[in-house]
């Protein structure tokens, strides 16, 4: 059977940390965690995402604690009687959908087909709630993951750690010289962001960090993305700074970052052939307005 791996004891089913998992788990999504799986594939959930309002509960009232009764009888039936094997509840990504580096994770999430499983917990970023420090993630910051009772952090970890845990098409060819190249790429994210940044602050060229993707998007020239044909982790990791810096510095700097580097523009088009991609992407100019505020770009 294929279940996903199961612990009972950490589950909303437990009222020692009731907080905590009201706020992670409503009622109708342990249900729809049960439903999810017994369902013999391919059927839809009747059961839509928990509401914004699900997870803001702070007092359980008597009909939550009653649905997760309910729930807790059910889930005990199912593992008795169907032998499934026991269900893993607490699976969440905690998210900003403003945010750059949550956006690799959540294109991940999407891309490996992980709906269902990897539930959004989005997060007001400019008010996270108290709890979210004291209980989640000390970091404070997002995306934040957890999975198995911990919480991880840092999105391109986050991208590998999906990779090699879940189910789902690979983000990640065989081919060593592939792999060599994504930690490449990976290891360079940090100088472009600050590069990138530089330059809408008027401190640098935003010509170097673009050239750089020019150059790598030749090295397997058998497709538009980094890898050639195959939309992979080095796509994610860059794709939503691109996303941000690109109409950023046009409306700041005048600069067309696609002008004379006919890989970029490829790759960019191509991008919006990819759903899981195209399913996280902003209006470019809430983005750009939102990004001036963040970066505090005064124009
Ligand atoms: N290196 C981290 C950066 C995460 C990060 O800085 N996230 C921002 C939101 S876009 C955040 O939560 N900042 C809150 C803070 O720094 O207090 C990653 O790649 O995940």
């Amino acid at each position: 059977m294929d279940r996903p791996p199961l612990s009972l004891s950490h589950t909303a089913l437990s009222y020692r940390n009731l907080t905590h998992h009201q706020l992670s788990l409503s009622p109708r999504s342990i249900v729809a965690a049960i439903e999810a799986a017994t369902r013999p594939s391919g059927l839809p959930s009747g059961l839509p995402s928990p509401s914004a309002e699900d997870w803001s509960l702070r007092t359980p009232p008597r009909d939550y604690k009653k649905a997760v009764e309910k729930a807790r009888r059910k889930i005990r039936a199912l593992i008795s009687v169907k032998q499934c094997a026991p269900l893993m509840l607490r699976l969440a990504l905690y998210t900003s959908y403003i945010c750059l580096y949550a956006q690799r994770v959540w294109i991940t999430r999407n891309y490996k087909g992980l709906q269902d499983k990897i539930k959004l917990v989005p997060l007001d970023f400019g008010n996270r709630p108290a709890w979210y420090k004291e209980k989640v993630y000390h970091e404070n910051k997002v995306p934040s993951l957890e999975h198995n009772n911990e919480v991880k952090g840092e999105s391109l970890d986050l991208i590998k750690y999906i990779k090699s845990n879940f189910e789902g098409p690979s983000l990640l060819p065989e081919d060593p010289a592939k792999r060599e190249f994504v930690d490449e790429l990976f290891a360079y994210t940090d100088k472009f962001g600050s590069g990138l940044l530089a330059a809408v602050k008027g401190d640098g060229d935003a010509g170097t960090p673009f050239e750089y993707l020019e150059t790598a998007l030749r090295k397997f020239n058998d497709g538009p993305f980094f890898l050639g044909r195959e939309f992979s982790q080095a796509d994610v990791a860059y794709a939503p700074f691109v996303e941000r810096f690109q109409p950023l510095l046009l409306e700041v700097n005048n600069y067309d970052i696609t002008v004379g580097r006919p890989n970029l523009k490829a790759w960019i088009e191509a991008l919006d052939t990819v759903k899981a991609y195209k399913q996280t992407k902003w209006d470019p100019e809430e983005l750009v307005s939102s990004s001036k505020k963040r970066f505090q770009v005064i124009l």
